[in-house]
């Protein structure tokens, strides 16, 4: 594989939105493209989904998100999952948000579908993580639970229709103010916003506070931070691919190697041979 596009310097603005099934991302990550919409901005939606295969397709309701957007040139819409791609999910959005910068999108956005390690790496990929909650208790619980307080640099509590909001914000406040002190060249402390996706009410707010901690990061150098953050993940994790991919053709192509590591158990040695071979 090969760099088709070099970093770009106008990589758009990625912003990442997790939390658990049902809480209503998909509804408010379309609120969203709306408003962008309606404020000139492209925008490409990314649906990530650890446990599926690697289809570039449409799955679940996403059809009818690209049903209602279908004309539009300026929004993209798509479903990726990991199961065989290799390098999983990161690896493959990565990518995908470099290819979608080469188009000229303004924004990417990130929607976790499964649950476990995708909010992780969301996060790892996201400039800002939108971690939402419902005023439904289960759901806060088994977030906080997940460690994902330390991913959201936004919290949204939607369904802010529904009883019970009031209380999710109490206990989302008390639990951030016993949470350990983020670290202090940090200094953000996520914002929590009310929404009604189903009738857009609280979407400016939210997309307001997205750019507001995009310009808490540029203006604390922490945007430069991130930015060689993950060009170093990226490439360790394209190297451990590659790695990969070589050791395993290693051991096919030369069965005098795989034998010997077959009777001496020596994994760590042969892959230092294997590697240690010039390429
Ligand atoms: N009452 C209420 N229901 C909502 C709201 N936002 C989403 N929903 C509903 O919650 C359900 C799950 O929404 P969805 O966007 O698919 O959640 P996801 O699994 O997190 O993507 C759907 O039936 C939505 O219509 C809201 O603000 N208020
Ligand atoms: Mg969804």
């Amino acid at each position: 594989m090969e760099d088709a596009l070099r970093a770009d310097p106008k990589r758009p603005g990625v912003a990442g939105f997790t939390g658990a099934p049902g809480t209503g991302k998909s509804t408010l990550v379309d609120a969203v493209v709306t408003l962008l919409r309606k404020q000139g901005s492209s925008v490409a939606v990314l649906a990530t989904d650890p446990n599926s295969p690697f289809t570039g397709g449409a799955i679940l309701g996403d059809r009818i998100r690209m049903q209602r957007h279908a004309l539009d040139g300026k929004v993209f819409i798509r479903s990726m999952g990991a199961r065989g791609h290799l390098g999983g999910l990161s690896l493959a959005t990565r990518e995908a948000i470099r290819l979608l910068g080469g188009f000229g999108f303004d924004q990417v956005i990130l929607e976790t579908v499964g649950v476990g390690q995708s909010e992780l790496e969301v996060a790892a990929v996201a400039d800002t993580t939108v971690v939402v909650l419902t005023p439904n208790l289960g759901d806060s619980v088994q977030m906080i639970k997940a460690g994902i307080l330390e991913i959201a640099d936004i919290f949204v509590v939607n369904k802010a229709d529904i009883d019970g909001y009031a209380r999710v914000v109490a206990e989302l406040r008390t639990m951030m103010n016993m949470a350990p002190k983020t670290a202090p060249e940090i200094n953000w402390r996520p914002p929590i916003i009310p929404t009604v996706a189903t009738r857009q009410e609280g979407i400016d707010k939210l997309w307001e506070a997205v750019l507001q901690h995009r310009r808490h990061l540029e203006s604390s150098g922490r945007a430069k931070e991130l930015a060689e953050r993950r060009l170093r993940d990226e490439t360790a994790e394209v190297a451990a691919e590659l790695a990969r991919d070589r050791t395993r053709r290693a051991l096919e192509e030369d069965p005098r190697l795989a034998e010997r590591l077959l009777s001496d158990g020596t994994p760590y040695r042969t892959a230092e041979e294997i590697l240690d071979r010039k390429g």
